[in-house]
């Protein structure tokens, strides 16, 4: 059957699922009614044979075909019938030769046999049309691919196991036995059977387990976008020799002129399965430069967007008053995620700055590289401390928290109204309401332009 006779979503498509890049193999996969067929137009195998008439869930030595009969490369190809496939759909997927040119040269045959180029998310969303995984768990998938810490990770693939999932369902649950309650009530209004008492308390579980799934929003996201360490403090303090010596690479200059750092530099590491972006700022001080006083102020910016922030002294100086009320202002505002820093404990004036802030600070060199140890210590028993607070048994993206705050309002009108008097009839008008929430929530009522937003995030061949 010709792709155009076909719907949208029995189409056969193809894309290449591996990155474009330097590697040996490379995978390409072809879905839809006829991906069998279309790859048996120019997939040889040594019997002759064709994929179709073979087993299902089975792998096969072969070699790529063109119209002219030459060959393109000799590949690998995975069988899948449907509907056991991650799709629900025929399904072949060939491990060819990592070459731009190869996978090229394959994905056109597929094209010129019928098939179409897959957009982006498009094997995901048919896995969820197909009832092969929910919404959550194709959500999970991207999560899967593109965690920037073992943490968010392991949450990722509780989410595809079902975690949320099943979570969900329970709250379709509760609310189903609400919805019949309520009806009951309705119905046999005239034998005085009132429900009411046995709804309410459900719906403030459901309300409180909401509002606790949601508390910890704001630090999952953190986490997930990776955490920010940013290094504040005046001029020649030592923030980027420090910054330096924590990275063990002379990424940021160093000079004994104070204002040497204009701009905020960052670099990217892993520390104990999490991604940290560090952050060298330019030196606060007051300054007639305009150029030096926009690095400044965007330094300020970072103290507010950091999760932790380095304050960092010169110990061989004495504060200022001015920069004594600096740092005072920066304690103040941020001390929940501040470790106080002090720096070139190698030199003979060394001293902690004789303010209160610097007493228990750690107290370092960037030259000697002493007590880098206790501040890499103390930088992950903050980060333990943050990850600590997150208590929620998985992570929620935009879309599922938005539609978790509306629920959770469907509800609290819900809850407003139970009391004497209840109208059973439209209580039951609110809580089907609520129901469809939570179908919208897993994928089950979603209209096709938020399906294919959702869709839209993920890359071509997933
Ligand atoms: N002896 C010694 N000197 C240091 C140490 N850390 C920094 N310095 C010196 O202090 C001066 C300033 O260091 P920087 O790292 O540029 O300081 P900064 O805080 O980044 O300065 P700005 O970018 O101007 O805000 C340089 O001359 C460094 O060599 C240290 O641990 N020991
Ligand atoms: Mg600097």
């Amino acid at each position: 059957m010709s792709n155009i006779a076909l719907s949208q979503d029995e189409q056969t498509i193809v894309a290449q699922s591996t990155p474009a890049g330097a590697g040996a193999l490379a995978l390409i996969r072809l879905s839809g009614i006829d991906a069998i067929s279309i790859a048996d137009k120019f997939i040889q195998l040594p019997s002759k044979k064709k994929l179709d008439s073979l087993d299902s869930h089975t792998v096969h030595y072969g070699k790529i075909i063109d119209q002219h009969g030459k060959v393109i490369d000799q590949v690998m190809a995975i069988l899948l019938k449907a509907p056991k496939t991650f799709t629900g759909q025929n399904t072949i997927e060939i491990s060819c030769h990592n070459n731009p040119f190869i996978i090229e040269a394959i994905i056109e045959q597929a094209l010129a046999h019928g098939a179409r180029v897959a957009q982006q998310g498009e094997f995901s969303k048919r896995a969820v049309l197909n009832d092969k995984i929910d919404l959550i768990q194709a959500e999970a998938i991207k999560e899967v691919i593109h965690a920037q810490s073992k943490y968010v990770l392991q949450q990722s693939l509780a989410q595809l196991e079902g975690s949320f999932s099943h979570w969900i369902a329970d709250i379709e649950k509760n609310l189903l036995h609400c919805i019949a309650l309520s009806e009951a009530s309705f119905e046999f209004i005239d034998e005085e059977m009132d429900f009411g008492k046995q709804i309410q308390p459900r719906i403030e579980k459901i309300i409180a387990d909401i509002e606790e799934s949601q508390k910890t929003f704001d630090i999952q996201q953190q986490i997930r976008e990776g955490l920010r360490i940013a290094l504040i403090g005046s001029v020649n303090a030592g923030k980027s020799s420090l910054f330096n010596a924590i990275l063990n690479k002379n990424r940021a200059i160093v000079t004994n002129i104070a204002g040497t750092t204009r701009d905020s530099i960052e670099a990217g590491v892993y520390r104990n399965n999490f991604h940290v972006t560090f952050v060298d700022t330019a030196g606060l001080r007051e300054t007639d430069n305009v150029i030096e006083q926009h690095g400044i102020d965007r330094s300020l910016q970072e103290a507010q967007q950091a999760d932790i922030i380095l304050l960092v002294a010169d110990s061989s100086q004495e504060l200022s008053s001015q920069e004594q009320t600096v740092y005072q202002q920066l304690h103040d505002r941020y001390s929940t995620k501040i470790i106080t820093v002090t720096t070139k404990a190698d030199l003979k004036t060394s001293n902690t700055p004789k303010n209160a802030l610097f007493e228990d600070s750690i107290k370092t060199s960037s030259t000697t590289k002493v007590n880098l140890n206790l501040l890499e210590q103390a930088i992950d028993s903050k980060i333990a401390q943050l990850v600590a607070t997150l208590e929620s048994p998985f992570l929620l993206n935009k879309r599922q928290f938005n539609l978790l705050t509306t629920l959770k309002q469907q509800l609290t009108t819900v809850a407003s109204t139970m009391g004497s008097g209840i109208d059973f009839e439209l209580l039951s008008f609110h809580l089907k309401e609520a129901l469809e929430d939570v179908s919208e929530l897993s994928g089950k009522t979603i209209t096709q332009d938020s399906m294919d937003a959702i869709f839209k995030e993920f890359c071509i061949g997933k």
